[in-house]
């Protein structure tokens, strides 16, 4: 094993059936129930999670609520109280924060901690892990399930391994013996298709994979095949990235009148990833989360994120990544708010994956340069085509106009940090929030 791996310490804690969970919690009638959390069973959306009661039926999150519905008709069917389970997500981060600054949060109700350095303190690895769980248990009534090991895909697939209530413990001397008898689709990046591909050549666990060269897995899967080789074998050596204090940068839109056309609602989606783009290259950061939002007519507000596998702050990977979230979204009524915004934040040194790393540099140097002329000459001194479009005289017409900004008259109507808005308030990086990328709303 490789020696960095040997030597970290890092904690994987998942929550158990979160929103559902939290719901029992709080409503002990609900406890022992199949409880459904994602809206009514009769109305078009999904479901975001169901208890492991509602497990048993074969509801999962994701599904329609329908069909949820079809399997489990005695299921308690509960709407999806995001400012709740953003609050409980904050509690939880307050306890791993007891333990190391390192914490990694993956979503809501998921995080790494790196704890190499809290032993000389906390004890060993293994007991703050435990403690943590304990602690989430009797300070706020939850389960979770743990996982610790000494790399991040080490750790979360021992807190996956035993779920609900799980507590893995890979020790450096058992990686291989914990990993061999695991299916191959246990192994980050394998999907389905890698997953066929594999089963055909007869590699079913992890233990069949090793017999694999690693020239050969290249061959057959690319970098990914390198990867594999790596993982097979339990290394893994990414580091915990820890948020900084600034915890998101997003801009928003609220129009004058209601606007129902996406081709003009596009083009504001790329002004706004644009100003989102400057603002992270000029506070040195990028992020890996890019969230839509956007208000209806009867201000009825969707957010979607997306994760990217490495953190960006270039215009063109914001607003493809926004414009992908909103070809998503029916328009079945204009709307009157639109906004893009980027969690997740790291330095822009930090984390860096090599993959693509030229054609990376080149644009950021690009994107750079173009800051540096827009802040010499003024902001309109380079406009992207798109931004000229006929749709321009459009926006003069049905936005607001906000002061002092290179949007000027095209309607921005402030800066939006974790699902708030703070009106006017034009730039720079988001107030210091929680540390809890977006949940939906
Ligand atoms: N979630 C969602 N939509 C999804 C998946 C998840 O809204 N497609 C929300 C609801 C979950 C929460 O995120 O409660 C955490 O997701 P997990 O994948 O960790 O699922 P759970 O915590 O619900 O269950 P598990 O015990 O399997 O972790
Ligand atoms: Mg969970």
């Amino acid at each position: 094993m490789a020696k960095q791996a040997r030597e970290r310490r890092i904690i994987h804690v998942d929550m158990d059936a979160f929103y559902a969970s939290v719901e029992q919690r709080d409503d002990p009638s609900l406890r022992g129930k199949p409880v459904i959390v994602g809206g009514k069973p009769n109305s078009r959306g999904v479901v975001s999670t169901a208890s492991y009661e509602a497990r048993k039926a074969g509801v999962h999150s994701a599904m329609p609520l329908a069909e949820a519905w079809r399997r489990c008709p005695q299921g308690i069917f509960l709407p999806v109280n995001g400012r709740k389970y953003r609050e409980v997500s904050g509690q939880i981060r307050q306890i791993f924060l007891t333990y190391t600054p390192l914490v990694e949060p993956l979503s809501l109700d998921e995080a790494f901690l790196d704890v190499t350095a809290s032993g000389a303190i906390f004890g060993p690895a293994a007991s703050i892990g435990h403690i943590i769980k304990e602690r989430i248990q009797d300070e706020l009534g939850l389960t979770a399930s743990v996982g610790v090991a000494g790399n991040k895909f080490l750790a979360k697939l021992a807190s996956d391994l035993r779920k609900p209530d799980g507590f893995v413990v890979v020790p450096a001397e058992g990686v291989q013996d914990f990993l061999d008898p695991l299916p191959v689709e246990r192994i980050w990046g394998v999907g389905q298709k890698t997953a066929d591909r594999l089963h055909r050549l007869n590699v079913k666990t992890v233990r069949d994979l090793r017999r694999l060269e690693l020239a050969h897995l290249k061959h057959l899967f690319g970098v990914l095949g390198g990867q594999l080789y790596e993982l097979a074998r339990g290394r893994d050596e990414r580091p915990v990235e820890s948020e900084r204090e600034t915890k998101s940068i997003g801009r928003e839109t609220t129009f004058g009148a209601d606007v129902g056309e996406r081709d003009f609602l596009e083009s504001v989606l790329l002004e706004l990833a644009c100003d989102v783009g400057r603002s992270l290259r000029k506070e040195k950061l990028k992020g890996r989360t890019i969230t839509l939002k956007v208000r209806y007519a009867d201000f009825h507000t969707l957010v979607r994120s997306r994760t990217l596998a490495e953190g960006t702050n270039l215009d063109d990977v914001i607003y493809s990544e926004a414009c992908r979230l909103f070809q998503a979204i029916a328009l079945k009524q204009p709307l009157r708010l639109i906004g893009v915004s980027v969690h997740q934040l790291a330095n822009q040194e930090e984390g860096q994956l090599s993959l693509f790393a030229d054609e990376r540099e080149d644009q950021e140097h690009l994107a750079r340069v173009i800051d540096k002329v827009r802040e010499k000459y003024g902001a309109q001194s380079i406009v992207r085509a798109r931004l000229l479009g006929p749709t321009d005289k459009k926006r003069e017409a049905t936005a607001p106009a906000v002061p002092g900004g290179p949007s000027q008259g095209r309607g921005l109507s402030g800066t939006e940090v974790n699902g708030r808005v703070q009106p006017a308030v034009r730039k720079g990086p988001g107030e210091r929030g929680n540390g809890i990328p977006p949940g939906p709303e």
